[in-house]
């Protein structure tokens, strides 16, 4: 569901970005639409030669070590999430070896204006953050849902500051929110009536973005021709960097290995370090 909506989402910022460049805020003298839209990241990202099209990055992130035992969510103070039971979703192993939840981010690719219509939602369900973690650009509209019967409260933290904290009664209406780079690169989504509820939205200058499945694949689409740092991010293990060439109407392949002995808690420096250097 979470890939099905994040290639949709991918078509939307192709869409958008090719738009953008045809219409954009900036006169150009050329038409192509795989010329990046103007900007001042478009020189960093591509020192060496304009980009020529547009390609694909493919890829997947496997897991070698053994995965921690989940615990047994304690629901039971609420009697709406005591329902369901369910386990911590920290790390989710999938069948075939892989990861869930791994966020995926292009670094230094041209920034491209999110347009209106590029919405990441989140939504409370079921007493969980769902999706857990979500993927983003600084300045695009992030849509808080609550879909639950019951009161939540969306309380967000960059590292250990609160960013907002927002009741959200059943029945209110969606939270639409941005933030920008200050907010930093990861933001942290808890619920102060349940305290196990968990959720992360990972933030990037472009809006090249995926976050792995069932099948820890992920696919992201519409990248202009260049040579990017992609970065894969998850939650206890951490961020992990490799570095791909995309080329013009090819899919640019992009794996990705933890092996759980990575370190637990995640440097949020880390990725603003490696954010604002982004294109180096
Ligand atoms: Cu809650």
């Amino acid at each position: 569901m979470l890939n099905k909506k994040l290639t949709a989402f991918a078509s939307v910022l192709a869409l958008a970005f090719s738009m953008s460049t045809g219409c954009g805020k900036k006169p150009s003298d050329t038409t192509t639409a795989a010329e990046p839209a103007a900007g001042e990241k478009t020189e960093a990202a591509a020192p060496a030669a304009p980009a020529a099209g547009t390609g694909s990055i493919k890829g997947k992130v496997s897991f070698t070590g053994t995965a921690p035992d989940m615990p047994e969510l304690k629901r039971e103070a609420d009697p709406f999430c005591a329902k369901t039971p369910m386990k911590d979703q920290e790390v989710v192993l999938n069948s075939n070896g892989t990861l869930k939840n791994v966020a995926v981010i292009v670094q230094g690719a041209p920034a491209a204006v999110p347009e209106a219509a590029v919405v990441s939602e989140i939504d409370q369900n079921n007493c969980m953050y769902a999706p857990r973690v979500v993927t983003g650009a600084f300045g695009q509209n992030i849509k808080i849902v609550n879909s639950d019967p019951i009161l939540h409260n969306v309380h967000t933290y960059a590292d250990t500051k609160t960013l907002f904290n927002r009741a959200q009664p059943k029945g209110s209406p969606a939270l639409d929110k941005t933030f920008s780079k200050d907010d930093g690169a990861v933001v942290k989504f808890k619920c102060d009536v349940h305290p196990w509820m968990t959720g992360w939205l990972v933030l990037n200058d472009n809006v090249l973005n995926a976050v792995t499945g069932d099948n820890g694949e992920f696919e992201i689409k519409g990248v202009p021709a260049g040579t990017y740092k992609i970065q894969a991010w998850k939650e206890k293990y951490g961020p992990k960097t490799i570095e791909v060439k995309v080329e013009a109407d090819k899919a640019a392949e992009a794996n990705f290995t933890y092996d759980g002995t990575e370190k637990a808690a995640f440097d949020y420096k880390e990725i603003h370090i490696s954010m604002n250097h982004a294109g180096n």
